[in-house]
């Protein structure tokens, strides 16, 4: 199996999880653009979906699945999302799509975050491969990197990006996260930071993971 078959393996998986008249959260990215396709054949089955970016509230129409705002409802069963990164503990890095915001909202008003991903997402340590990406209001980008460099990282400004909310997006290299949850309270602490990408004080509840040999589930 490629890259892409791991995917929609994961996404064919997810189905699963899906309980019959409930309204179901949906990320981005594209392996959830994998769930989003299969989640068309349950379009009758289930009420709707909320969904975390633009891009995927488009697909979820296009598939025949009426779009709820998160306003409109007080809490999902399940929130299906893809990662950039996941360790042993379920614990994970978001955001390299630019919706981290409205992905941590959204995963918020979820009992259980099911994290869909091929077997490459797997890592030991948080932020071992991927820069830990950080939403920020532009006026507040030069001196959050300067905190961002006193906590070790090395942020670097994902120019001509803006986010669906109106903001930058700085990735933070060299940032070994050794204790998830700590570092994500701490970044959550930096004036002019709207969202940083560590999903561990919310961590996913199941973890279905695309491999060479088939889908495992974690739970
Ligand atoms: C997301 O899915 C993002 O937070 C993350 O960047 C991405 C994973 O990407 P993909 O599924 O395209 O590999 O929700």
């Amino acid at each position: 199996m490629n890259q892409l078959e791991m995917k929609k393996a994961a996404a064919q998986a997810a189905l699963q999880f899906v309980k019959p008249d409930t309204i179901v959260g949906v990320g981005s990215g594209s392996t959830v653009n994998c769930f989003i396709e299969a989640l068309g054949s349950l379009r009758h089955q289930i009420k709707g979906a909320v969904a975390a970016s633009k891009a995927s509230e488009q697909l979820l129409v296009r598939q025949g699945i009426e779009v709820f705002s998160a306003n409109d409802v007080s809490g999902l069963d399940i929130y299906v999302d893809g990662a950039d990164e996941i360790n042993p503990q379920k614990m994970m890095i978001k955001g390299g799509g630019a919706a981290l915001t409205r992905e941590k909202i959204v995963a918020s008003l979820a009992k259980n975050f099911i994290c869909i991903v091929d077997e490459s997402k797997l890592v030991d340590v948080l932020g071992s491969t991927f820069p830990l990406p950080v939403e920020v209001i532009p006026m507040a980008r030069s001196q959050v990197a300067r905190k961002l460099v006193a906590l070790g990282g090395s942020p670097e400004w994902r120019e001509n990006v803006v986010t669906d909310n109106g903001n930058i997006i700085l990735d933070v290299h060299n940032f070994k996260i050794m204790n998830p949850v700590e570092m994500e309270k701490n970044l959550n602490n930096i004036a002019g930071i709207v969202t940083n990408g560590i999903f561990a004080l919310n961590s996913a509840a199941t973890v279905v993971v695309g491999t060479a040999e088939g889908t495992k589930i974690i739970r």
